[in-house]
């Protein structure tokens, strides 16, 4: 297909949920790809402006701040810090970073909204949903759990089974409850805006499966088996009191669905940056839009938002989405929730100003066309056989002995052998090679096509053994070095969009600054006299022992995780009636309900027990905010010997159930009863 005409390109990367920090899989999905691409049209002096941002709505910050104890203003603002500078870190060069719980994003979402809605854009459906009537509120499919009705584990997800990976509805599951407080659901009637996807399916058949073919293989495949399937209204709204309150008459409690404001906000974040010149990026037909996304987000931005933008009217529509399969870890899924990942800000850690061999890695190994998998031996042969033994050692010998034999100044290149010459056809068709394929989004390709000139380079070195010629030919010394130090300096270039760190280092061994991306190709970008800078070594070897540590580390987690999804522990030894009966188990009503300081774990209670009060300490400071427990009924050994914890007479114990994974709620009756009740 004729590849279309443009004059600036418009690069958006997913926002990532600030619901914990990134990791390695976030960084060869999404962001490695997109800001080789980006720094590649940088270099080639294309205009281009690079979006990002964290996605701080939707329900996992809200079950993170749940089981954090704090609000979902302190998770957000935490992670979308620590992530901020994770990508800072690694080099990604954001244009703009900005945020979704911004004002700007609010008021942009909300104005889309709004003239979607004015425009009667959206349908209005009533449904029946699940309802938790003691905390008055309705569920989302992430807050409901239940028995997954495929495998029958017993704590699926309303949207999907960890455990077996069904993709599932609410209803599906078996006994739903509400996840955070564990209470039964019922149903309930509530209304919502719909976007009415099935009026835009001939649209996006045309557009998608007749117009794009050229999208990757398993985009083009995603969005044809969902229009295939047939495509349904989907709701943008929630009824939730976290995100962007819904601005419509009728709308009181419900927000905008993440996954509505989520993608706007890559309009808002360029209009934060650009508030005079946002319309050029997002509205010119020249310009093109590009989505730099992980596969699971596919849906999202093929089919939902260029609805949605289609909808709004007077935006560009995605030109392409280049997004990529998953990442695993030594042969497991990456997931946040079991904090089974390499975090990039504990990478850095640990592996201290090695930001490019992980780029280098993970862009090697990347998950362009199939899920790919991470591991730590991978990643040790590759810094150590192809970042030291090839790359650095081609560089540190060419510029070694340019010191030892030319006081460190670049030296005339004489008559060339054939060899020489073949080498230098080779090295002048590098652009065109690394440019087809960077052009085409095959970053994993390319960088191995850069690499062929480091082997190149190494090669020729190896081959010619200046070192060996220095007492009885100086001006093959001389040519040899050119040579070499020219093929250097092109390195210096080509691997600029994927190792930039390294080729800053590069430039300075060099002592070059102006040499574009144009210059490529070129041998004689270094002129005869000019002065080289510091022979300092541009990669290091990685010894086994912290290889060895990070798999151990892996491996504990794994252990951990697999302890946690253990069956329920086995049953104690029978006991005899009379040993139950000497038990004295009641209700009581909290009253109040205090965090104890200096002790994390540990909250105090003041229980109205029927029969004049009394405190109890329990450790369940980790499950609870202690307010939301003030009012409730809570079951409690009455006959318990006092004791003291931190200091204060614990006068019982309250009774809590353990659930397999360790998390703790307080058992209650399941109806008010008056204080002082017995449990028989
Ligand atoms: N936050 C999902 C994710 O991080 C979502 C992407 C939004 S992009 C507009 O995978
Ligand atoms: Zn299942």
């Amino acid at each position: 297909m004729e590849q279309k005409k443009y004059k600036r390109t418009l690069v958006t990367s997913a926002l990532p949920y600030a619901n914990g920090p990134v990791h390695i899989g976030h960084l060869a999905g999404v962001y490695v790809p997109a800001d080789i691409y980006v720094r590649y049209l940088r270099l080639k002096g294309e205009e281009v402006f690079f979006v990002g941002g964290s996605d701080e709505h939707g329900v996992p910050v809200t079950i993170r701040a749940r089981a954090e104890g704090c609000t979902v203003q302190d998770v957000v603002d935490r992670y979308h810090n620590l992530i901020k500078k994770s990508f800072e870190e690694f080099g990604i060069s954001f244009d703009v970073y900005s945020r979704t719980t911004s004002e700007t994003h609010s008021k942009v979402a909300s104005d889309f909204f709004r003239k979607l809605n004015e425009d009667g854009k959206f349908v209005k459906l009533e449904s029946e949903q699940y309802y938790d009537e003691q905390a008055a509120q309705f569920l989302t499919d992430r807050n409901i759990r239940g028995e997954c009705p495929r495998c029958h584990a017993p704590e699926a997800y309303g949207d999907q089974c960890e455990k077996c990976g069904a993709t599932l509805s609410p209803d599906e599951l078996i006994n739903p409850y509400n996840a955070l407080t564990g209470n039964k659901l019922v149903k309930r009637k509530t209304t919502h805006w719909y976007l009415p996807l099935d009026q835009y399916q001939s649209w996006l058949e045309d557009w998608i499966l007749k117009e794009h073919k050229e999208w990757r293989p398993n985009v083009y495949g995603q969005c044809k088996s969902w229009l295939d399937t047939g495509l349904k209204p989907r709701a943008v709204t929630r009824d939730l009191d976290w995100g962007i309150p819904v601005p419509a008459e009728g709308a009181e409690g419900k927000v905008l669905y993440v996954w509505f404001d989520a993608p706007i906000g890559y309009i808002s974040n360029t209009i934060e940056k650009l508030p005079n010149d946002w319309q050029k990026w997002w509205c010119d037909p020249e310009s093109r839009l590009l989505h730099f996304i992980g596969k699971d987000n596919i849906v999202f931005h093929c089919i939902v938002f260029p609805a949605m933008l289609k909808a709004h009217g007077g935006f560009n529509l995605p030109d392409n989405v280049p997004a990529n399969e998953f990442l695993n870890l030594e042969g497991n899924k990456i997931s946040t929730s079991k904090n089974y990942a390499i975090w990039l800000n504990e990478y850095l850690e640990d592996f201290p100003g090695k930001q490019d061999v992980l780029r280098y890695v993970l862009t090697a190994n990347a998950p362009e066309t199939k899920d790919n998998d991470f591991t730590w031996k991978d990643f040790q042969a590759r810094n150590n056989n192809e970042l030291v033994a090839i790359f650095g050692n081609f560089v540190n010998r060419a510029v070694v002995l340019t010191h030892k034999y030319f006081e460190g100044k670049v030296p005339a290149c004489g008559e060339l052998t054939d060899a020489e010459k073949e080498t230098i056809a080779e090295v002048s068709t590098i652009r065109a090679r690394v440019e087809e394929l960077l052009d085409n989004f095959r970053f994993r390709d390319a960088q191995k096509e850069a690499m062929t000139l480091a082997r190149l380079g190494n090669k020729y070195l190896a081959d010619t053994e200046p070192w060996k010629l220095a007492k009885t030919d100086m001006n093959r010394v001389a040519t040899i070095l050119n040579l070499s130090l020219q093929i250097a300096a092109n390195l210096s270039v080509v691997f600029e969009p994927f190792l930039p760190f390294a080729c800053e280092k590069l430039r300075k061994i060099l002592n070059v600054s102006n040499i574009q991306w144009s210059d490529l190709g070129k041998v004689d970008l270094l002129s005869v006299g000019h002065t080289l800078g510091e022979a300092v070594l541009l990669f290091e070897k990685i010894d086994d022992a912290p290889i060895d540590a990070q798999i151990e580390k892996l491996k504990r987690i794994e252990e951990e995780n697999a302890k946690a999804n253990l069956k329920a522990d086995p049953v104690k030894e029978n006991i005899e009636f009379e040993t139950f009966e000497k038990l004295d188990i009641r209700v009581g009503t909290v009253l109040d309900c205090q965090k104890v300081p200096k002790a994390d774990k540990l909250l105090v209670f003041k229980i109205d027990d029927g029969l004049g009060g009394r405190t109890i300490v329990s450790g369940i400071a980790k499950y609870y905010k202690p307010e939301d427990l003030v009012g409730k009924q809570v079951c409690f050994i009455a006959n318990l010997a006092p004791r003291k914890l931190k200091g204060i007479e614990s006068q019982g114990m309250i009774l809590s159930c353990e659930d397999l994974d360790g998390n703790l709620v307080v058992s209650a009756p399941s109806a008010p009863v008056r204080p002082g009740s017995k449990v028989l």
